[in-house]
């Protein structure tokens, strides 16, 4: 089963968007026409309260982009997006929604950060997109969308882990780079965990 699994094309993910990722409306065209070549078509969106603990405005006297600790784990404070039931966490004008099949959200829990589609930051808890690909026949994922340093990134590892053969299909990716070289650094990454970087 032909899929393709795209991670958070979200309009605060696009230029403009509260978390704006450089490039990321660009991309929409690019998976709208590689659609055709898949048979299932999957995707993410990020789904935050409005109180989550990724966000700077949850801790007084920090500041977007400071690292915490959040609840045990390492934290980048992010501004405030991708709020459920939000315009910003709506799907990007444009990128056809008509194929996808299922939509997992993640990070709904105020405590915890989900960049992965697939599990928490701290592998607490599952969104279930592992079991439900399995169950579908799915053994191998393309993957696109953004941000390649964040959400792409811990998605595509954690898919590899659970024993998925993975395509990260780069041209169809954008990331943030806060700082010069994380997206080059994420797709190394991502190679030497075992996944096939595609153009
Ligand atoms: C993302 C930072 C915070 C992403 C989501 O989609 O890559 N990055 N939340
Ligand atoms: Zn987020």
């Amino acid at each position: 089963m032909k899929t393709l699994l795209l991670i958070d094309i979200q309009n605060d993910f696009m230029p403009g968007g509260a978390l704006a990722v450089s490039g990321g409306d660009e991309i929409i065209p690019l998976v709208n026409d590689l659609m055709p070549q898949f048979e299932l078509i999957v995707a993410t969106q990020d789904w935050h309260p409005a109180d989550h603990g990724s966000f700077a405005a949850s801790h007084p006297g920090k500041n977007i982009f400071d690292q915490i600790t959040l609840d045990g784990l390492p934290q980048t404070l992010w501004p405030v997006h991708c709020v459920q039931n939000t315009g910003g966490a709506l799907f990007a004008p444009g990128l056809d929604t008509r194929r996808i099949s299922r939509v997992f959200t993640k990070g709904m829990n105020p405590l915890i950060d989900s960049y992965s589609g697939l599990h928490d930051n701290g592998h607490r808890a599952s969104t279930g997109m592992g079991i439900w690909l399995r169950a579908q026949g799915v053994s191998e994922l393309s993957i696109a969308g953004v941000a390649t340093d964040y959400c792409v990134k811990f998605t595509v590892l954690d898919a590899l882990a659970e024993g998925f053969k993975v395509n990260v299909l780069s041209s169809a990716c954008r990331g943030v780079n806060l700082h010069p070289g994380d997206v080059d650094s994420a797709l190394a990454e991502m190679q030497a965990a075992g996944a096939v970087l595609q153009v």
